[in-house]
């Protein structure tokens, strides 16, 4: 048994130890019988036996590897790394043509929150999003294959932390920027910020048949840094909110300047009255985007004083409430839909910046709450009768506690330094109230040393009844957010449907060919178990030989119809590498700029013969 570390610095830290023991928090027993026996019922409670599978998939942010995490619950089993802002060599993502042109050059990404489509307030398994902060992408990924399919980059902004949060029908994803730039990112003296800066927001939409993301409209919100949004449920289902931070518009040492006034913002907004104003054709185009200005478009937007600096926002499942955790203040704030929308109403402001109405905090707030001694609050799920879940980032524990009176009911200390939570079915308006996953920042002591850079960490945490963490698990960086879904929702696919109207895709051997343009070569080959075969009626099917500076095409169709039949392709030396999954067809694109004899090969172990499968890739030297 673990024992409680708090670790914060200074005061804090003092004051937590002095005042908050293990034994004050937690349920666990004392005695070492007990333990045991409580870890073996842990034990049990997290064991999936072979052939049988975990009731839920997680899917958990990859933070600056760019990447997804998925997960089983209750297992807490790592399945498979889902590639999405950043190249990944195993899968060959980044390297196809595909996928190449998606990522558009680059070659890091963080992913911060992932969030799963919506029907009717419900997760509907069929994609999850994300975005990017470190290069102001957002992403969509189909999850009957678990493949980003879409990637675009937004504009005007740098880096849509807050985002992803789905309305309730997946209308929209809205993506307010961490930083505030110039619009068009153009060079402005800092000296000009207040002027000439904006923290722009962006509404997104996704068409699911085409699976394209695009931008439907933008809005110049002033110069200040956005933090987590959440969409509104229900009653509240046309509106959104977003916590705010530096509303101070300071341009250095933020660390201090931007945590001095004792209120930040809570940005609430309809965005169907926002997507009205585009209809209307009240917008300005700033570099090929629709942009609302508050300032000149007045309505729709309004500002509720918040304590200082909050972090997190988040809507409680029945959509009557939203509450904004302030990483500096102690208190979790719970304000009213119902009692805003009367504030707009009743034009109950109690002044402006920037030409957006602030509500008057005392007629929307509902109520403070501050549970003894809990540091640090940052984001907050919900179970199945609508309790709320508080990580507190210093005081490392999760507090749990009833929005309607305040009331706390029940802590627990994690290892260490909670981030993010995730509820099963936690942003959906029926949270299941099973499971919640604790992301936690550090995991200090917790596994054999791999040097001085330790892993995050996952727990698992039973909250059917008294909350109890029965898992601790290691996990790649940055478990900043997941998502938890019933594994049923999900209808992953095992092979690719034959695709005849793709004209790159080959299915008969006897079709496998390569077709000379001028200087352009178009391989149309096929791999299967356990060989390549590019051109048929070739003395030597498996050989692709062509001349130096060739623009060389190789489309490439698994035939294996087969479950997990998948074939890699990668050419030696030639820093190329792509995988086809079963009755996928995938294209690498390149010039042969390398005269020589480069083996190729099949990368992914697919047969006893896949040591077999290869050939050669020559290029014959220009004169
Ligand atoms: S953030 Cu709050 S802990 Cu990106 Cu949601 Cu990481
Ligand atoms: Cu195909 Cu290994």
């Amino acid at each position: 048994m673990k024992k409680w570390i708090p670790i914060a610095s200074g005061l804090v830290a003092g004051f937590v130890a002095a005042t908050i023991s293990f034994a004050d928090l937690s349920s666990s027993p004392k005695t070492t019988e007990a333990a045991n026996s409580s870890t073996k019922s842990n034990a049990e409670k997290v064991y999936v036996p072979f052939g049988q599978k975990d009731d839920y998939y997680l899917i958990d942010s990859g933070g600056h590897s760019g990447q997804l995490f998925v997960y089983g619950v209750p297992s807490m089993r790592e399945i498979r790394t889902i590639p999405v802002f950043s190249p990944d060599s195993a899968t060959g993502y980044g390297f196809d043509s595909r996928t190449k042109k998606m990522l558009g050059g680059y070659t890091w990404g963080d992913l911060h929150h992932p969030a799963l489509s919506e029907t009717n307030g419900d997760y509907d398994g069929k994609f999850l999003f994300a975005t990017d902060v470190g290069n102001s992408r957002a992403a969509a990924v189909d999850l009957k294959t678990w493949t980003t399919r879409d990637i675009i980059k937004v504009p005007n902004t740098a880096g849509p932390h807050c985002a992803a949060f789905v309305t309730e029908n997946t209308e929209y994803m809205f993506l307010p920027t961490r930083f505030a730039v110039p619009l068009g990112q153009k060079y402005e003296s800092l000296d000009e910020y207040h002027s000439k800066y904006r923290g722009v927001m962006s509404a997104v939409t996704f068409d699911q048949n085409k699976e394209k993301l695009n931008i439907a409209y933008q809005v110049a919100l002033p110069p200040w840094s956005y933090d987590l949004s959440d969409a509104g449920k229900k009653s509240s289902k046309d509106w959104a909110v977003l916590t705010t931070y530096n509303t101070e518009e300071s341009t250095t040492t933020m660390e201090i300047n931007a945590s001095q006034a004792d209120r930040d913002y809570i940005v609430l907004f309809n965005w169907k009255e926002l997507a009205k104003m585009v209809k209307e054709g009240k917008y300005t185009d700033v570099n090929g985007q629709k942009m609302i200005f508050p300032e000149k478009q007045k309505g729709g937007i309004y500002l509720i004083p918040v304590a200082k600096s909050p972090h997190g926002v988040d809507v409680t499942p029945d959509g009557k409430y939203f509450i904004a955790s302030g990483k500096l203040a102690p208190a979790m704030t719970v304000f009213s839909f119902e009692k805003a929308f009367k504030a707009v109403e009743n034009k109950d402001f109690s002044g402006e910046r920037n030409g957006i109405p602030i509500l008057n905090y005392k007629s929307v707030m509902e109520r403070e709450v501050n549970p003894e001694n809990a540091l640090g609050p940052l984001h907050t799920q919900f179970d199945n009768k609508g309790m709320a879940y508080t990580t507190m980032f210093i005081s490392s524990e999760i507090v749990k506690w009833n929005p309607k009176t305040g009331e706390t009911l029940d802590r627990v200390p994690v290892q260490y330094s909670p981030g993010h939570s995730v509820a099963a079915e936690g942003d959906t308006v029926a949270p299941d109230g099973k499971w919640l996953v604790a992301l936690n920042k550090l995991a200090k002591d917790n596994f054999l040393s791999v040097g001085p850079s330790h892993p995050e960490t996952m727990q698992l945490i039973d909250i059917s009844g008294k909350m109890n963490v029965v898992d601790t698990v290691p996990v790649n960086p940055e478990p900043h957010y997941a998502q938890m879904i019933k594994a049923d929702k999900i209808k992953s696919i095992n092979v690719y449907p034959k695709d005849t109207k793709n004209p790159d895709a080959v299915y008969k051997k006897s079709d496998a060919r390569i077709v000379r343009k001028g200087n352009e070569v178009h391989v149309y080959g096929i791999a299967m178990r356990s060989r390549f075969i590019f051109d048929a009626k070739a003395k030597r099917p498996d050989v692709i030989e062509v001349n130096q500076g060739d623009h060389v095409f190789i489309h490439l169709t698994d035939i294996d119809f087969d479950e997990d039949i998948t074939h890699g392709f990668a050419i030696n030396d030639y820093n190329l590498n792509m995988e086809v999954q079963p009755g996928e067809t995938n294209t690498l694109e390149f010039t042969a700029d390398k005269a020589g004899t480069f083996p190729l090969y099949c990368t992914n172990f697919c047969s006893a013969l896949h040591q077999e499968m290869n050939g050669y890739f020559l290029v014959k030297p220009k004169k």
